[in-house]
């Protein structure tokens, strides 16, 4: 394969699919690959570091305890999405509140809405997190006085790129313009992302299911039924249950190798733990771009409007095959 870095590969893919483009875009996404190779050289310190390791003393506005590495995730990304001149808006789960660049208000034409570190208790224990984003357009608002909520509250098929960054054994950037998913692993001898993964489809079905079993018996009745049909080999497939806790890297298997990703409705999460803007939406549009699918049990995730930024979903994205059975058993 020839061997090319994620910025030759975002030029190239506008070239061929949006000839009039004029930069900005890659530009913006510049702004993310270099903050996830800041954030990425940070995790990889984790363990011997006192000033990246642990917790703060502060919760975020979902009553989480913040983790240093949220925190510094965080501020990576605001610094560096925030000196592109193009992004107007920026929206965090670290944030209760969208964060307005105020040089770029009125011109500005993009919103990213983005985790910075998610599945951050597993830090301490040297397990895989990751950064998810998303991109919206927005219009110019040449007064700088439109309502920013309306530039946020956008549903996902109105995302015009999504993607995370996986800290694994290697780490890697996942993304999706609409044209299909391509993978990057980070070669840390140049401190480059180079394209390892051309075109990634999610296989028709796969052989494992990712849940958090020990909520089991506060799942919906549907989820129970469609968990022990996995489990029972009536699919001709017999089941694998994987689940890491971090959602980037449970979809991330997910993608490269089929199965479904299941996180219902809980008696602790009564609409969902996983939020909408920021982890739903950019997984769901990277597993559509990839042939599988992902709904809230019953609806696509991309078409849900969002009300509040930091909403919560149920989420199920998987393989088409095991996608079917469970909207077949919600009917
Ligand atoms: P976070 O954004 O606070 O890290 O929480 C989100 C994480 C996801 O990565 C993961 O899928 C989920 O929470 C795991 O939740 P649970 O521990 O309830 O299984
Ligand atoms: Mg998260």
């Amino acid at each position: 394969m020839l061997l090319q870095t994620v910025q030759q590969h975002i030029l190239e893919e506008q070239r061929r699919h949006h000839p009039q483009a004029s930069g900005e875009f890659s530009w913006l996404l510049s702004g993310i690959t270099l903050a996830t190779k800041i954030i990425a050289a940070q995790v990889r310190r984790a363990g011997i570091s006192a000033d990246v390791l642990g917790a703060t003393d502060n919760e975020n506005v979902q009553g989480e305890v913040q983790q240093k590495l949220d925190v510094i995730a965080n501020q990576v990304l605001m610094k560096f999405l925030g000196n592109r001149g193009n992004v107007a808006i920026m929206a965090s789960e670290e944030d209760d509140d969208p964060v307005v660049v105020e040089r770029d208000r009125k011109h500005g034409k993009h919103v990213v809405v983005f985790d910075p570190l998610d599945g951050s208790s597993n830090i301490d224990v040297n397990v895989s997190v990751g950064t998810i984003f998303s991109i919206l357009k927005r219009e110019p608002d040449p007064t700088g006085t439109r309502d920013i909520m309306s530039d946020v509250l956008q549903p996902g098929y109105r995302q015009i790129a999504a993607g995370y960054v996986v800290y694994g054994s290697s780490t890697m950037l996942v993304y999706t313009a609409g044209n299909g998913v391509a993978g990057f692993t980070l070669d840390p001898s140049i401190g480059a992302y180079l394209l390892s993964h051309e075109k990634i489809t999610m296989p028709e079905c796969g052989k494992q299911y990712s849940c958090n079993e020990a909520n089991y018996d506060s799942f919906p009745d549907e989820y129970k039924e469609y968990l022990s049909i996995l489990r029972s080999g009536k699919t001709g497939r017999t089941y694998s249950s994987r689940y890491i806790g971090s959602l980037v890297a449970d979809f991330h298997r997910m993608l490269l190798k089929g199965g479904v990703f299941i996180y219902p409705p809980t008696k602790s999460h009564s609409t969902g733990k996983l939020r909408l803007l920021y982890e739903a939406n950019p997984i769901a549009m990277l597993a559509e771009q990839a042939g599988g699918m992902a709904t809230d049990g019953r609806k696509r995730i991309l078409e849900i409007q969002p009300t509040t930024l930091h909403q919560r979903t149920p989420l199920v994205v998987g393989s088409r095959e095991e996608m079917a059975l469970l909207a077949k058993i919600m009917q």
